[in-house]
């Protein structure tokens, strides 16, 4: 390993003279203390461009998650393409993932800048300070959803929080903060993409100790290690990177070549309910349709190709058979258009009853599945019954369904 005089603690000998006050004043690293050239605008400008870009494609396909799981959305999510929930929520978790490293080069390369001394004179000391404010809202928020995002989709919530409603929260107050921050930092990315990454006119004057690494070859590691790891999740949507994807947490097979996302036992399903004594209830008003599973299986019956796209970011295309959840509707005469309250049999946990809104019911490809790769659903993938429709998040595909409520007058 060589040794470069970066990162020491302390001032550092051979600067420029006249220190005497600064180093009484300096009890920890200063700004000048950093003498890395790595540590420039050169480098924050271009990774903190590739950081805007997958924060913005994070937002945005977050917005449309956060969306498709309304239950009641004032304009419908459209059902086709089939795969177009699969397709934003893996670039969602992809965006986030590649965001990692290159946050972590982007910090390293403006840390000097947090202690910088503060100016004289009052009105400088309350907008640099303000600046700082804003800054240290970006960082503390762009962590959060980066760590959250994380655990989220390694299916570890060690907090009490809703995850759903924080993190869509704290997206707004870094998005805020990033637009405020580009729009300060504007002249400064200008200055420095217009220029060599190797030009010295941007740089603090004392980040001129040459390391082991050039610009180049530092930006070169950053755009590899966010490769990196979008290869090693990326898995758990594109089947063909499965065998990369180290870190990809439901990549596995399943039962009928389908991942579980939650078990029966799990959810507290009783098995019991699922057997002899299994009835759909279809329920309109006071009108009652109530079918066993053999009277499911004699219904006209349905094959479709649709994915199940988990919101914690893996995807899976599979065959199911079963019967359209409109023809079902059909016995109680409901309207087209009708939305539908869907209830499990599962006795703990969230999701028990979702909401199927009248495009989605509508939709001929909306199933109440009874079968996955031409066998009967196994119990973890919700035997007796469970909803699959296209375009639609994985936890509102309700397994163990046993009860279609019919919404009177909505849509
Ligand atoms: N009743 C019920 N249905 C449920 C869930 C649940 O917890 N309870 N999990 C959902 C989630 S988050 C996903 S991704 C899909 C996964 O279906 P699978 O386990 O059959 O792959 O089921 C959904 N259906
Ligand atoms: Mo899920």
């Amino acid at each position: 390993m060589t040794r470069t005089p970066d990162d020491a603690a302390g001032p550092v000998g051979g600067g420029p003279p006249a220190r005497g006050l600064a180093r009484l004043r300096a009890s920890g690293p200063r700004e000048e203390s950093f003498t890395s050239r790595l540590r420039s605008p050169a480098v924050a400008a271009r990774v903190g461009v590739a950081l805007g870009c997958c924060f913005g494609l994070a937002f945005v396909t977050g917005l449309i998650s956060h969306y498709a799981q309304l239950p009641d959305p004032p304009v419908p999510f459209p059902t086709s393409p089939s795969w177009g929930y699969r397709l934003t929520q893996g670039l969602h978790v992809a965006s986030g993932t590649a965001a990692v490293p290159l946050l972590l080069v982007k910090l390293w390369s403006v840390l000097p800048r947090l202690f910088a001394a503060l100016p004289r004179g009052l009105g400088q000391v309350v907008l640099v300070g303000a600046e700082r404010a804003a800054v240290g809202l970006l960082v503390a928020s762009a962590i959060f959803m980066l760590a959250t995002g994380l655990l989220n989709v390694s299916q570890w919530y060690p907090w009490q929080f809703s995850f759903r409603s924080a993190h869509y929260a704290v997206a707004w107050v870094a998005i805020g903060a990033l637009l405020v921050h580009v729009a300060v930092k504007l002249p400064v990315v200008r200055a420095a993409l217009g220029s060599d990454v190797d030009d010295a006119g941007l740089d603090r004057s004392s980040a001129t100790a040459q390391g082991a690494l050039s610009r180049r070859g530092l930006l070169r590691v950053t755009w590899l290690a966010a490769g990196l790891a979008v290869l090693a999740t990326a898995g758990g949507t594109v089947p063909l990177l499965r065998r990369v994807s180290v870190l990809a947490v439901r990549t596995g097979e399943g039962p009928q070549g389908v991942p579980i996302n939650r078990t029966a036992s799990a959810a507290a399903v009783d098995v019991a309910a699922t057997g002899e004594a299994y009835r759909l209830d279809v329920v309109r008003g006071d009108r009652v349709v109530s079918l066993s599973r053999a009277d499911l299986e004699a219904l006209p019956q349905v094959e479709q190709s649709l994915p199940i796209a988990c919101v914690e970011g893996w995807s899976a295309q599979a065959t199911w058979t079963g019967v359209p959840v409109r023809d079902l509707l059909d016995l109680v005469a409901a309207p087209a258009g009708s939305a539908v309250v869907v209830s499990s049999l599962q006795q703990r946990g969230g999701y028990a009853t979702t909401r199927l809104p009248g495009n989605f019911a509508d939709d001929p490809r909306t199933l109440l599945a009874l079968g996955l790769s031409g066998e009967p659903l196994s119990l973890d993938h919700g035997f007796p019954a469970r909803v699959i429709a296209p375009d639609r998040p994985g936890v509102l595909q309700t397994k163990w369904v046993h009860r279609l409520e019919v919404e009177e007058g909505g849509s």
